[in-house]
């Protein structure tokens, strides 16, 4: 294979140009064509059983740098563009970034079929292809405004194939196109799929924001990624897309089960379904009612589907727990009604506590539910998660069903979040550890030993200050000057309220004050946010409004800003981490303990160098094992304590608000100084909310946290001290690696 020559004959054909003369973006097109027919050469994996992974999001990220390491390329590559003048990085900012994902559970699954691409296992990812993403956040006046996010271009990683299969809704039949992106795998030499639906005609994208008319259903089945559900007709439209997606993808199964040369009745011993969270759940009275109709008896047919079914769940919060009414599934697909009526029935045979029953008494379906009772494994996303999924939430099921039970802690693909982005510490891992780690990820533990040598260490902190003067450049080219000396405290992750990006609000309100009064922090700190808030989510957007407010307030202070920064990047994504998690000193992972399932950017962070400030929350317990107390800053209650204080409702906000040195933070956001820069109304409405509900209990913890956290950035100014912290949490992300992840879904739940 002479990548050069290939190259040149693709870029002759599109351009008639040698390689040094094409433009940037000529040159991202010829590589995108050479990869995708590189992708297309290599061989599905192969096995007894295939896994179809079911989401409702996907959120890969840009593909060209990731699939050329995948393809054992990227080096070459690198070096081929350079000899002629191109920069592959400059190459890739052509690439759009598909923003097919909310956050973590979006950006997981993009990890989960990388890992399973790269071990060779058989198994594609399922989902739909949304034309204008999540939407794209703008600030304007210091508010987020949305957009659509259009990415699919005439030429694109997407691949037709030229199959259709018919979805039966109520109103009638529409066709589902099916569309492909090859997964290649690292090592393996194999390229698995993700299969994404379409329809054939997607409305154009609105002129202004991302309102649409919700009750065009067929043209906009496509079109965004979960509407705004904040009234029934796009609460409806949410379970239409998420029908769309099963029929397809249930139709796509039974196409490739007879393609293998297998029977229906043999379908859980070839197929295994991940339904990630309950947005897929309809799979479940879908595939039996087409296996009905392929000649099965109910008890076959269920059988079957309760042993291809596995469910994953991702968050304890109430309010994200799928149910829908029985009329919405009726209107949507009212073939499924007298299905899951029949799966209902049955199950309250077994088990008549009301608790345990799919259908409730106001005739409203719970998602959950039917995958517990109609699938054979039910997994929470780390250790802390599952033990609270089944002593709290599910424990009535986990009594129950005890054997279907397991916990698989959320993994990250060091290719992507490692060895692409930040390559100055992957080489410097390569001379100590050895390449190994790349496919191993357990030997990274052994950067351990490494602790004690002078000369690492100080590699270590020049490599995250090349990466901190990279990002400062980055942000300079925006206007945004940082000081690349300062603490870089980084908290990204989309805003809501359990993650506390108010608590952290509350920390700047401090140094602010504390700065003013000449009481200057131990070092100068830049306080980086990243965030998108739901549409309809009123709180979320006063949050960011105070912060965008908070930077304006200080950027324009000559006093404080050499000694505080706040930055907050618009439009967070993939793209984003990929700059600011290699830069990361102080990684905020800062939730109410008990509501963060899991969290993946935690995990990130740490790989890279970045010391964690978190509660015992999530996977945050599992890094606190894994590094051990003086290479993490933790505090705040216990999961335990909080999940008491629901219980019995003795947090009150007022009591902390109470507090002097409390009340002066909070107050701060009424002052003349916030209201001369902000929104009145926004900066009242988020004042009231934390002094009389704070349902998230910021003010529980924001003490501790500010004492902690100048603990922190304290601690930073000794250098040698912090470098070790540093290379304990490189060293010990290993077991975040999906690859561990992938092989103990494989070996306890898909047996491929
Ligand atoms: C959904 C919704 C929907 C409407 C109301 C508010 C709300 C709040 C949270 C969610 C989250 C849905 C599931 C989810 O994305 N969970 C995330 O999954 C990650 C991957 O397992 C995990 O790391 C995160 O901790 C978890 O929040």
């Amino acid at each position: 294979m002479d990548i050069k020559k290939d190259l040149q004959e693709i870029l002759t054909k599109r351009c008639k140009r040698e390689l040094k003369d094409c433009t940037t973006e000529e040159v991202y097109y010829g590589l995108l064509e050479l990869t995708q027919k590189l992708c297309a050469q290599r061989p599905a994996a192969k096995g007894e059983r295939k896994l179809y992974y079911f989401s409702a999001e996907f959120l890969m990220g840009k593909l060209l740098s990731n699939n050329l390491l995948a393809l054992g390329i990227f080096d070459q590559v690198s070096a081929i563009l350079s000899e002629a003048g191109h920069d592959l990085s400059l190459v890739e900012e052509v690439e759009p970034e598909p923003s097919l994902g909310n956050g973590g559970l979006g950006r997981l699954a993009a990890c989960f079929l990388d890992s399973i691409a790269a071990l060779g296992l058989q198994g594609d990812g399922v989902g739909l292809n949304y034309h204008y993403g999540l939407f794209r956040q703008k600030f304007e006046s210091n508010k987020q405004k949305e957009l659509p996010n259009p990415w699919i271009e005439k030429e694109s990683w997407l691949i037709p194939t030229g199959v259709t299969f018919k979805v039966p809704f109520g109103f009638g039949t529409v066709d589902a196109v099916l569309w492909d992106i090859a997964i290649p795998g690292a090592h393996s030499g194999v390229a698995n799929k993700l299969h994404l639906f379409d329809t054939k005609l997607t409305a154009p994208a609105p002129e202004v924001g991302i309102d649409f008319d919700k009750t065009d259903v067929e043209s906009h089945l496509t079109a965004f990624l979960y509407p705004d559900d904040s009234d029934d007709n796009g609460r409806l439209l949410r379970v239409y897309q998420q029908y769309f997606m099963v029929s397809a993808g249930a139709q796509l199964i039974l196409k490739e089960l007879e393609e293998r040369g297998y029977k229906p009745e043999e379908l859980c011993q070839h197929v295994a379904i991940q339904i990630n969270d309950t947005h897929p759940s309809l799979i479940i009275p879908e595939l039996t009612r087409l296996l009905l109709e392929r000649g099965l008896t109910m008890d076959q047919a269920l059988h079957q589907v309760a042993h291809a079914c596995a469910y994953t769940n991702h968050t304890i919060l109430a309010e994200a727990l799928e149910k829908w009414p029985m009329s919405f599934l009726r209107k949507v697909a009212p073939q499924l009604e007298s299905i899951i009526r029949e799966l209902d029935r049955r199950a309250k045979l077994v088990f008549p506590n009301p608790q345990l029953a799919i259908i409730d008494e106001n005739d409203t379906v719970h998602m959950a539910r039917m995958d517990i009772h109609y699938g054979y494994s039910v997994n929470g996303v780390a250790a802390l998660h599952t033990e609270i999924l089944m002593r709290n939430e599910l424990k009535p099921f986990a009594d129950v069903y005890k054997e279907k039970f397991n916990n698989k802690t959320n993994g990250i693909t060091l290719r992507r979040w490692l060895e692409a982005c930040n390559p100055r510490l992957a080489n410097l891992l390569d001379e100590c550890v050895g390449p190994e780690w790349r496919k191993d990820a357990s030997r990274l533990d052994r950067f351990t030993s490494f602790c004690g040598d002078g000369q690492v260490l100080a590699q270590m902190y020049e490599i995250k200050r090349a990466n901190k003067i990279d990002l400062s450049n980055t942000f300079s080219r925006m206007g945004i000057s940082v000081d690349p000396y300062s603490v870089y405290d980084i908290q990204v992750k989309r805003l809501h309220e359990y993650k506390r990006q108010q608590m952290n609000a509350l920390y700047v309100i401090q140094k602010y004050l504390d700065i003013k009064e000449g009481k200057f922090p131990s070092q100068p700190i830049t306080v980086i946010f990243g965030a998108k808030a739901a549409p309809a989510y009123t709180m979320a957007k006063h949050i960011i409004h105070l912060i965008l407010c908070l930077r304006q307030l200080i950027e324009n202070d000559p006093i404080v800003r050499p000694w505080l920064r706040v930055v907050m990047v618009e439009n967070y994504n993939v793209s984003w981490a990929e700059k600011l998690i290699p830069a990361c000193d102080i990684s905020e992972q800062i939730s109410l303990a008990s509501k963060e399932a899991s969290g993946t950017g935690n995990m990130k962070f740490m790989a890279n160098g970045a010391v964690t400030l978190g509660t015992m929350d999530g996977a945050n317990v599992e890094i606190a094992q894994l590094v051990g107390h003086e290479n993490i800053y933790t505090f705040g209650a216990s999961s335990n304590q909080v999940i008491e204080m629901y219980a019995k409702y003795s947090y009150h906000a007022e009591d902390y608000y109470n507090r002097p040195a409390i009340r002066r933070l909070v107050d701060f956001i009424l002052s003349p100084t916030m209201f001369a820069i902000g929104d009145e109304n926004s900066l009242r409405a988020l004042w009231y909310d934390l002094t009389t509900k704070d349902w998230f209990k910021a003010l529980l913890d924001v003490e501790e946290y500010i004492r902690v956290r100048d603990q922190a950035i304290f601690d930073y100014g000794n250098r040698s001290g912090w470098v070790k912290k540093m290379m304990i949490n490189t060293a010990r992300s290993g077991f975040f690696s999906s690859d561990r992840t992938i092989s103990q879904y494989n070996r306890d739940i898909w047996h491929l």
